[in-house]
């Protein structure tokens, strides 16, 4: 079978030769595949007698191997010639820094919650805490706010369609109040202590959201009066904003909760149309902004407390802490605290190790 050598030695010599995976896919397709020459042979020994058969046949199988073989080799050297090209030319420089992971950021809301936990504490408050799903009772009636008060309507609380076990309407806390109240009933006094926490009214619209983040303080003790109330406020307002130029006005106003009731504004200065806290209200360029409510906690709210209150007395004051945080670090839209989005943290949201300042100092005297 001359016909056979030449075949294979042209195959092996073109398998040589070839120098891409493609030429060698074509040339065993033109050898081995349906049509190939090899295959032709293996199916020329159904034709032939048995002698011819028992000679040609083992030809026909070696030249088979034979090509499959140098097909395997050339394969094999391409991929490794192919492999040795991308090392020798692909570097890894050591010497560039390490890829940046992403990091998170402590939202702004809990970083005014850590600032307003460390000032309180220096002046020897608690942080204080209690359920986001209340009761009535808890939440309005121990206030002074009795089953007409239009705040209880639906439209403004979120309420639950069942009842509790004492079969008290259930409600999300409007307010953190009903943590001091809980906590007048379980320690007694004297109390010293903030609440902060999440709250929700049924009010939605540029400056206000479902839930937002209030403060509370309440402090109780014998012969507490409104000095007591305007030098803590004060204290904390000089820490909080990292000034000691902070100017105070109460003016008179109401809370079902207290009496008297205290509205409290901060003086602002205008520079370059912006409000800086600061200075006095009155001056040239000044206003006053209101940042905190405040009173004497209400006798009735004393005794809804379990507490008797000619023995003693106390005050409290709340504030919106999306609203300090806006307030201190000049944010304008309430809404994007909740937004989640992640290029606004990276914007307003602070690292790990930014600590709360004290700067200010609560032991800082003027
Ligand atoms: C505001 C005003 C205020 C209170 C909260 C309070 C709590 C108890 C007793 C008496 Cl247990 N009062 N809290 C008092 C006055 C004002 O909040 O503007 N909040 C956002």
């Amino acid at each position: 079978m001359e016909n056979l050598d030449q075949q294979q030695a042209e195959t092996l010599a073109a398998i040589a030769e070839a120098n891409t995976p493609d030429a060698v896919e074509a040339i065993r397709v033109s050898a081995l595949g349906k049509q190939g020459w090899v295959s032709a042979l293996l199916k020329s020994l159904g034709g032939m007698t048995p002698d011819q058969r028992q000679s040609e046949g083992p030809k026909i199988h070696a030249a088979r191997e034979a090509v499959t073989a140098a097909l395997a080799d050339r394969k094999g050297a391409l991929e490794s010639a192919a492999l040795e090209a991308r090392l020798s030319a692909e570097t890894v420089d050591l010497s560039l820094p390490a890829p940046q992971a992403p990091k998170g950021s402590v939202h702004p809301v809990s970083q005014v919650m850590d600032e307003l936990a460390e000032i309180f504490a220096d002046m020897g408050f608690a942080v204080a805490s209690g359920p986001e799903i209340e009761d009535d009772w808890h939440n309005f009636t121990a206030l002074n706010m009795p089953e007409t008060h239009p705040a209880r309507a639906m439209h403004d609380t979120f309420y639950f369609p069942d009842k509790d076990a004492e079969g008290r309407d259930m409600l999300l806390r409007t307010h953190t109040s009903p943590v001091q109240i809980r906590s007048m009933i379980a320690q007694g006094a004297p109390i010293r202590i903030i609440a902060p926490g999440r709250v929700y009214r049924s009010d939605s619209d540029a400056t206000h959201t479902p839930m937002f983040h209030q403060i509370e303080g309440l402090v109780i003790d014998k012969g507490i009066h409104l000095g007591h109330l305007k030098w803590t406020l004060e204290t904390f307002l000089k820490a909080f904003f990292e000034r000691d130029d902070i100017v105070l006005r109460l003016r008179p106003s109401y809370f079902p909760f207290t009496e008297p009731s205290v509205e409290v504004d901060v003086g602002y200065t205008l520079i370059n149309g912006k409000r800086v806290v600061g200075g006095s209200g009155d001056a040239e360029n000044g206003g006053w902004m209101e940042v905190l409510g405040s009173g004497m906690v209400n006798r009735k709210v004393i005794e809804f407390g379990g507490l008797d209150p000619d023995e003693w007395q106390g005050f409290a004051f709340g504030t919106g802490v999306d609203r300090l945080a806006m307030l201190k670090y000049g944010m304008d839209d309430l809404r994007a605290f909740f937004d989640g989005d992640v290029r606004w943290l990276g914007h307003y949201g602070f690292g790990a190790l930014d600590v709360p300042t004290l700067s200010g100092g609560v032991g800082v005297r003027s």
